[in-house]
């Protein structure tokens, strides 16, 4: 068991393409499990393995009520089943603290592999919808502020690259602070 530290907008590694994974190990499966342990730490309902630094097509999602249906999507794709929209505040752990609206398709099919190697097709509506389209974007290294205007973008850009300077001085004065206590040789 393993939580997995998270890549924050706007990494450039959020932007790599991801990798088909072309055999069905434990490797993966240890992968998937600490990912999905990283999705329920954090609270979060998707994640992608992008998003953990690792660009191969594998993304976990749990939409259910009581967050006890982890779903392990591997080499997943999607196709719409309706033209119909569908709006949803969608926020990203990728991307913490912002959300925005986005439009997505509201009916989709979906086919992956699972942990097992086993075939899923299933059709998809709702937030599970919703979710799919969003995680499978970070496989092609897409994040939802990209459908957002260039405003709204750069905003969170400024904002999250400002926090990641206070995030590295904070650590750099409590290591500091750490040093001086420590006994004189
Ligand atoms: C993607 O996102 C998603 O900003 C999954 O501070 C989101 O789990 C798909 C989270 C909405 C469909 C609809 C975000 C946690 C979690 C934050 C997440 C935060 C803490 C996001
Ligand atoms: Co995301």
């Amino acid at each position: 068991m393993a939580l997995l530290p998270i890549l924050e907008f706007p990494d450039p590694r959020l932007r790599k393409v991801a990798v088909d994974i072309t055999e069905i190990n434990d490797d993966i499966r240890k992968l998937a499990k600490d990912m999905i342990e990283t999705m329920y730490d954090a609270p979060g309902i998707g994640l992608a393995a992008s998003q953990v630094n690792v660009h191969q097509r594998l993304v976990v999602i749990d939409v259910s009520d009581d967050g006890d249906d982890p779903r392990v999507l591997i080499n997943p794709s999607w196709e719409p089943l309706t033209d119909e929209m569908q709006n949803y505040q969608e926020g990203c752990l990728s991307v913490p603290e912002f959300y925005d609206d986005v439009a997505r398709y509201s009916k989709i099919k979906l086919n992956a592999l699972n942990e097992n190697g086993e075939t899923i097709s299933e059709e998809a509506e709702g937030l599970f919808a919703v979710c799919i389209q969003h995680e499978l974007d970070h496989l092609n290294g897409k994040l939802f502020v990209d459908y957002l205007s260039n405003l709204k973008r750069d905003r969170i850009r400024k904002k999250l690259e400002k926090k990641h300077r206070d995030d590295i001085k904070e650590a750099l004065y409590t290591a500091q602070a750490k040093a001086k206590m420590a006994p004189q040789p």
